[in-house]
């Protein structure tokens, strides 16, 4: 039997942009009960408009903000399943080039705001696994977590840290009703992603996507998250890769129309 939200609340970090906002949309559709968590008060409140959703302005990267978060959370019943997605690629530079200034940014948000969302609520998670019987915590890496590229260090080895706890993490769980997602897209085609790596280069971003034939678009991830938490409580999608058909991986991005060779 599909495991039903049942009321449970579903908290969404990064929820103002991108992948976040569209988990959003999709599990507000599912009935679930959302709790939407990004730094834009007005983006939120747009998107609550929209969907219903509940909202609370934090940065996962300040324990503050976590800490509030966590009595908001526990006002609304507290949070049953847990989605750090949260997450940002900050420059292109090469490992011999780059600031670590901006890999720590990555680093703090990355790695930082997943540990940080996973310590403050593992409670609520195990009080609602208590009655209910499961409870999620569903997190986003990359592919990039799996496979280096030029330019790519600094959020290379930031996703392969996400990779990295959420293994120790679903080790520690064991013997508890808490599934461990781990979520690793390739090519997603966002509207913030890749500006903001590319620092706003807008000619950078467009030649990233250029003539590639549907590249992921945020929905298709969301849709994904919303089917691994919704799958029977005893079946755990520990690590889900997903990638558009034309990246066969990063170094093999097909350029131009998919057709099948007869
Ligand atoms: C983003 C995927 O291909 O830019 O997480 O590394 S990629």
């Amino acid at each position: 039997m599909n495991t039903k939200p049942e009321g449970r609340l579903a908290l969404v970090t990064g929820a103002s942009s991108g992948i976040g906002q569209a988990i959003v949309r999709a599990l507000c559709a599912d009935g679930w009960r959302v709790l939407a968590v990004a730094r834009r008060a007005g983006r939120l409140a747009l998107l609550a408009e929209e969907t219903g959703c509940e909202t609370h302005v934090a940065d996962v990267t300040q324990d503050s903000d976590v800490q509030s978060l966590v009595g908001y959370a526990a006002g609304l019943g507290g949070v049953g399943t847990l989605i750090a997605n949260a997450g940002v690629a900050i420059g292109t530079e090469e490992v011999g080039e780059a600031d670590f200034a901006d890999w720590q940014a990555m680093f703090d948000v990355n790695v930082g705001g997943t540990q940080r969302m996973i310590k403050a609520f593992l409670p609520q998670l195990r009080a609602s696994a208590a009655q209910h019987g499961v409870a999620d915590i569903v997190a986003m890496s990359s592919t990039a977590a799996f496979i280096s590229y030029e330019g790519g260090g600094g959020y290379n080895a930031a996703k392969a840290g996400v990779h990295a706890l959420l293994g120790a993490l679903r080790l520690e769980l064991a013997g508890e009703p808490i599934r461990v997602i781990e979520i690793a897209p390739g090519m997603v085609k966002t509207d913030e992603f890749t500006l903001l790596r590319t620092r706003g280069n807008q000619a950078k971003t467009d030649a990233l996507y250029q003539d590639v034939e549907n590249p992921l678009v945020a929905k298709d991830v969301a849709d994904v998250v919303r089917y691994a938490v919704s799958v029977p409580s005893h079946v755990n999608l520990d690590l889900i890769q997903m990638k558009p058909v034309a990246q066969a991986m990063q170094y093999k991005l097909h350029r131009g129309p998919l057709r099948p060779k007869l």
